[in-house]
């Protein structure tokens, strides 16, 4: 009986341990085809208590150029080789580079954490959707790891008892836009005022107007009014709305502004309400920010950060409809 219960114990101790060890990761989940990777390696533990003195990083085909930072404390080694193909980089193409990147001599408790970081390019050959595995050996005083496992078709790197540190191709837009929606989800206040959402719709070039949007709640118990927009990239910024008239969407200046009473959450939205940027010296993208304000008569002039939505998009977030 007593031999069982020390046979459970310790194969539940055996799991912990091999769930709980030395894990070796990347801060950075994610990157696109062409930009450039901070790969920050993350040491959380040691071996078995010993700490580490040597970490080395398998630079994976596809990521170009890698340099590593150099760390206090520790000496760092890089071995070059040819990469499978030649790249467009840069600086022009690139047909060799460091293929692997070691620090030594430092010491790194168990019970501490450290980064380890290099910089490279994100070969635009990558397609979204792909993972890129950078397999790192861990040694320390006594023993070591070698974190270089990749998943098989199907197989989930949890299962793996030593999966190489990873991270996913995502498409351009896609993260600028993740980065957009979060500078702008945090409501702005301004007195009695919550802004949400400010959001433009991107132009091509050469247009000459551009739609501004947002939702404004006024929380307090008096009313204000909103009178006009600027962006750096506009000479003016007015309110207009939309309306049918003779069955036709027509909008025109609402030139005493908007008013916005208490309790009350005034939208501006495409087909209603909206700010209208005229006199353009300039064209916002899609997945840029911008910086510009909204004028009210009694909360004054607040600074907001719009998100650029693409051309002809219907919500901040992209969604396609009819051009405005
Ligand atoms: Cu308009």
């Amino acid at each position: 009986m007593k031999s069982l219960v020390s046979a459970v114990l310790g194969l539940g101790l055996g799991l912990v341990a091999s769930a709980a060890q030395a894990h070796a990761v990347l801060e950075r989940k994610q990157a696109s085809p062409g930009s450039s990777y901070r790969g920050v390696v993350q040491i959380m533990h040691g071996c078995s208590g010993k700490p580490t003195t040597r970490v080395s990083v398998t630079i994976p085909e596809g990521l170009i150029g890698a340099k590593p930072m150099p760390k206090p404390g520790w000496t760092v080694a890089t071995t070059r080789g040819a990469y499978a193909r030649t790249y467009t980089t840069h600086h022009g193409t690139a047909s060799e580079g460091v293929t692997a990147i070691t620090w030594s001599g430092g010491s790194l408790p168990d019970d501490a954490v450290d980064e380890f970081t290099f910089l490279a390019q994100v070969a635009d050959t990558f397609e979204p959707g792909a993972t890129v595995y950078v397999p790192v050996q861990q040694d320390c005083t006594e023993g070591g790891y070698s974190w270089s496992e990749i998943p098989k078709a199907g197989q989930d790197a949890h299962d793996l008892k030593a999966a190489a540190p990873a991270f996913r191709i995502v498409p351009a837009a896609a993260q600028t836009t993740a980065a957009a929606a979060t500078a702008t989800a945090t409501p702005v206040k301004a007195g009695d005022l919550s802004i949400e959402t400010p959001w433009l719709r991107a132009t091509p070039n050469g247009a000459k107007v551009a739609g501004g949007y947002v939702r404004i709640t006024n929380t307090g118990s008096t009313p204000d009014t909103l009178t006009g927009a600027a962006v750096p990239f506009a000479k003016t910024g007015d309110i207009h709305s939309m309306a049918m008239e003779g069955g036709v969407m027509k909008m025109a200046p609402v030139s005493e502004g908007l008013t916005i009473k208490p309790g009350e959450t005034v939208e501006l939205k495409p087909g209603g309400y909206h700010l209208m940027f005229e006199g353009l010296t300039g064209a916002p993208k899609a997945g840029e920010t911008v910086s510009g304000t909204l004028t009210f008569q009694r909360a004054g002039t607040v600074p907001v950060t719009f998100s650029v939505a693409p051309i002809g998009a219907s919500t901040p977030g992209g969604q396609h409809q009819h051009q405005h």
